[in-house]
């Protein structure tokens, strides 16, 4: 299995976040990415390879094209209106739709942004971009043949929705992947979110549609960001009716009872009888991480990797959160192992 990663990533690295009220250190480090990397060489799933100049249409079919040169664009206004450091939002759209965006640079970061974790630094645009590109270089290996391929993506991808970006995410690159799935002549794709956080901007963006389905498993909403999305009784709209479905399981959740939704959501994967499957890796369940409350223990990483790959369907690994850095690349590595030696 090859993956598919971009040294760019490290040119995303904002100095703080707000983080319940605090300004912390960002947790979402350039090191992360390094330490998967470094992880996934060791254990020698195959060739490294460097993301390719693909097509970015999917990204632009996904998002709304104003949002992705709002992102390209942010800081260079943020600066032109005078503005120091990183561009970061004060001022929030909420409770105003159908506004328009707003022409200065702050009123625009506070439209297309939705939380203090999403800060864009002067060279951020070329990480989120090659974040996107890992992604869509590893659909083009699925497409041509590999029965799997796993994209270090970084920055991740599953909260951005169609025009806004939140927890640590810009472009949504497992949905990026996925419809390039479909353009590429797929009539069916399955997304499972397996990070610890609802992937709402992934559910969000297909949430009408039929020919992706949605399944995640995650920390119940009520408790636990992104907090407005994710409940279990979210299922889709109009023609994406049934082609949601969502896991929320209470704070706590270990092993044992993650093991029985991941069972549950693999069955409706295969039901759905997927001509491929993108999986939004997060490890940011596991029992250390610092901002997640799921209890699960290194070892079981394989046996999510191998009930995984019972699904029997080409898989992309999209990287999404892991933040307990000692034992990131180790998670990671040993879903992908988990998977291969299947
Ligand atoms: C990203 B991923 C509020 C920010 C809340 C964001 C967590 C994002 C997790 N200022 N924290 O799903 O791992
Ligand atoms: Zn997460």
């Amino acid at each position: 299995m090859k993956t598919v990663f971009s040294s760019k990533h490290k040119y995303h690295s904002p100095a703080r976040e707000i983080l319940c009220g605090q300004v912390t250190d960002y947790f979402e480090k350039p090191e992360r990415a390094e330490l998967v990397l470094e992880a996934v060489k060791a254990r020698n799933f195959g060739e490294v390879v460097e993301p390719e100049a693909v097509s970015f249409a999917p990204v632009t079919e996904i998002h709304d094209p104003a949002y992705i040169d709002f992102l390209r664009t942010a800081y260079e206004h943020w600066q032109a209106d005078g503005h120091q450091g990183d561009v970061f939002a004060s001022a929030y759209n909420v409770q105003h739709p159908g506004a328009e965006a707003p022409r200065c640079a702050e009123g625009r970061v506070g439209f297309y942004t939705a939380d203090g974790s999403v800060p864009i630094t002067k060279t951020s645009w070329n990480a989120i971009e090659n974040s996107a590109l890992t992604a869509l270089t590893g659909q083009k290996l699925i497409a041509g043949g590999e029965r799997a391929a796993f994209a270090l993506c970084r920055p991740p991808g599953h909260h951005a929705t169609r025009a806004v970006a939140s927890g640590y995410c810009f472009i949504n690159n497992a949905a990026a992947a996925a419809q390039a799935f479909i353009n590429d002549g797929a009539g069916r794709v399955a997304v499972l979110d397996i990070d610890y956080h609802h992937g709402n901007g992934t559910q969000d963006i297909f949430y009408s549609r039929k020919d992706v389905l949605f399944v995640s498993i995650h920390a119940d909403p009520a408790d636990e960001y992104p907090y407005f999305r994710g409940h279990s009784h979210e299922k889709g709209e109009g023609e994406g009716e049934g082609f949601t479905v969502n896991y929320a399981l209470p704070l706590g959740t270990d092993f044992t009872r993650y093991t029985a939704a991941l069972e549950d959501a693999l069955t409706a994967v295969t039901d759905y009888a997927p001509d491929a499957l993108v999986i939004s890796l997060g490890v940011d369940t596991y029992k250390l991480d610092p901002i997640s409350q799921f209890k699960l223990e290194s070892e079981n990483y394989k046996h999510i990797g191998k009930a995984i790959a019972g699904a029997n369907c080409p898989t992309l690994f999209v990287m999404e959160g892991g933040y307990a850095i000692g034992d990131v690349g180790t998670n990671v590595a040993n879903v992908l192992s988990g998977f291969l030696e299947a």
